[in-house]
């Protein structure tokens, strides 16, 4: 869902961490948020069952001020990995711009790994998207535990076409911005190519100097200084890295039937003690669009799904009027918000039972709105 602002040449970009359940995605989104500058990143919203297992998707901004001579806005999503959430997949994997694989490093892993990476071509695929033309990186993760497949053998079956890789442990953060770092590199790269981004501007003679290189300049911008750094440097296929003293992680059995979660919307951080009260909706939210954004997390998060898909509604409406009079289809087509997922919002008006993933569905919706409103710049003109 690539987007472009020439004039304040900010690119909007939306990267999505994919893999089988338990293989360490949602820690890998944690880990970043830990990492990333607070001026840098909006809140982590995370929805997900009693044991922590992704229920719908996680969510986090996250800004680069500066690559080249654009500022680029990073959505990072993950997907629940387990098997019988695949519409919750295909669903948030629409309009990404690249994927990171996570694969679980273990050898007992290997199966779902494979399955994993099948079940994203053929996603890809009812797209429209061919895998092996598309932005992708692999992240060889739990490489601190003792008993882990060596890097040839995950190359060997999930990385014939050979994608930039790292190995990580994203429990403690190891690799894990590299990982960023490279996908990133390869959306520019990929939107470059296809003249969505504008080529770099030539610089003016007597200019300040620039930072070399993308590399440098995104991990200027994300890293947080204040943090120790993640951990020893990636290593390129030069075989398992050394052993970390960390507890094996215990594989839980696949269920036959979705369990009914207790879910709930939080904010994440290390050093967080309580709940914060902003959600990522209301972090996107600009203008008098705060206060809507604020009214529909909070009832999500006491679990009245209804009225939150009701304030959804009224937020949706009054955000798409900043695209001009008309219809909600005109004014969808005019920021260009997905008008399949706008369809299906519509339908929730109809339902009569309003279940929890409807709720998030809504939320989902309206930050769809706002990251499109932000970076067509609307909300400035209120
Ligand atoms: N040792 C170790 N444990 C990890 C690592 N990454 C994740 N874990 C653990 O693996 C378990 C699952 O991690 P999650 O991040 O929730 O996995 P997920 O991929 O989001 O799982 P789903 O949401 O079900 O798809 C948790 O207990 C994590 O602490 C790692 O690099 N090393
Ligand atoms: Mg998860």
């Amino acid at each position: 869902m690539s987007s472009v602002n020439l004039m304040a040449r900010e690119v909007a970009a939306k990267i999505v961490f994919y893999g089988p359940g338990l293989s360490g995605k949602t820690t890998t989104l944690r880990k970043i948020y830990e990492t990333v500058r607070p001026a840098h990143r909006g809140e982590m919203m995370s929805i997900a069952t009693e044991g922590d297992r992704t229920l719908f998707f996680d969510f986090l901004p996250v800004k680069v001020e500066r690559v080249g001579d654009c500022s680029v806005r990073l959505a990072l999503y993950t997907v629940p990995g387990q098997v019988f959430y695949n519409a919750t997949r295909k669903l948030v994997l629409q309009g990404a711009d690249g994927v990171v694989f996570v694969a679980d490093s273990q050898p007992e892993a290997m199966d779902a790994n494979r399955e994993s990476l099948a079940n994203l071509e053929e996603n890809l695929f009812e797209h429209g998207i061919r895998l092996d033309r598309f932005p992708l990186v692999m992240q060889w993760n739990k490489r601190d535990l003792d008993s882990v497949l060596p890097v040839e053998v995950l190359r060997k079956e999930l990385n014939p076409r050979g994608v930039p890789e790292f190995e990580t442990a994203a429990t403690n953060g190891r690799g894990v911005l590299d990982t960023l770092k490279a996908i990133t590199r390869l959306v520019i790269k990929d939107l470059r190519a296809k003249r969505i981004v504008p080529p770099p501007r030539p610089t003016t003679p007597g200019a300040g100097a620039q930072p070399a290189g993308l590399e440098a300049q995104l991990t200027q911008h994300l890293q947080n200084r204040q943090q120790p750094p993640p951990g020893p440097q990636v290593s390129f296929g030069g075989g398992p890295a050394p052993a970390l003293a960390t507890a094996p992680v215990p594989r839980v059995a696949p269920v036959a039937v979705v369990p009914q979660p207790r879910v709930e919307v939080s904010p994440v951080s290390a050093t967080q003690t309580g709940p914060k009260l902003l959600g990522a909706a209301s972090a996107l939210a600009s203008g008098d669009m705060f206060d809507h954004a604020r009214a529909a997390e909070a009832a999500f998060m006491s679990g009245e799904y209804a009225t939150c898909v009701t304030a959804c509604t009224d937020a949706i409406r009054r955000a798409l009027a900043f695209a001009g009079e008309g219809s909600l289809a005109q004014q969808a087509y005019l920021l260009r918000v997905d008008g399949a997922d706008l369809l299906r919002f519509q339908g929730l008006a109809t339902q009569q039972h309003i279940r929890v993933d409807d709720a998030a569905f809504a939320l989902y919706v309206l930050m769809q709105v706002f990251v499109r409103l932000n970076a067509v710049g609307l909300p400035n003109a209120e």
